[in-house]
């Protein structure tokens, strides 16, 4: 696999050239604007966000997903307890016909486990979801320094 670490490197250098919207399409969904914290250089684990809205008539369901850069990627959510917001992973994550899920600080999030490679702010990284209906949907997390879509979920420490 000595070539994977080049062929991530071209593929961030394409994707930081591109200037056009951030938005993926599979099926009836609509992927809005994958994007992730910038890291410390030693993360071991890492967080991308993204919004799914569903289109179509039936619900579809986001079963689980991967990236390169990471050994593995769970599905998962905080809950509240007492005043303690705890994380727990998700089986999978439902988006409702005609409706939408928010991948955002305090919430459902995707959590990068095992870091292979620390991606710096300005970079692109690929993750590729996995929907029951919409099949594979391949996308690229932007490492942004301010996050876009952030407003009215509060602040984490992840
Ligand atoms: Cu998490």
């Amino acid at each position: 696999m000595a070539s994977l670490r080049t062929l991530l490197a071209s593929a961030m250098l394409l994707a930081s050239a591109a200037v056009s919207a951030h938005d993926y399409h599979g099926g009836d969904l609509d992927i809005a604007h994958p994007w992730s914290r910038p890291l410390p250089p030693v993360a071991t684990t890492g967080v991308a966000y993204l919004t799914i809205t569903n289109k179509g008539a039936a619900e579809d369901v986001l079963l689980s997903a991967e990236s390169p850069v990471a050994n593995k990627v769970e599905i998962h959510t905080h809950i509240k307890e007492g005043d303690l917001m705890k994380m727990r992973q998700l089986d999978e994550l439902v988006i409702p016909a005609g409706g939408e899920q928010i991948l955002a600080p305090g919430g459902h999030h995707l959590m990068l486990m095992g870091l292979k490679q620390v991606p710096a702010v300005g970079e692109r990284f690929p993750l590729t979801l996995h929907f029951k209906q919409a099949g594979d949907v391949e996308v690229e997390v932007a490492v942004d320094a301010e996050p876009a879509k952030a407003q009215g979920h509060g602040h984490d420490q992840h």
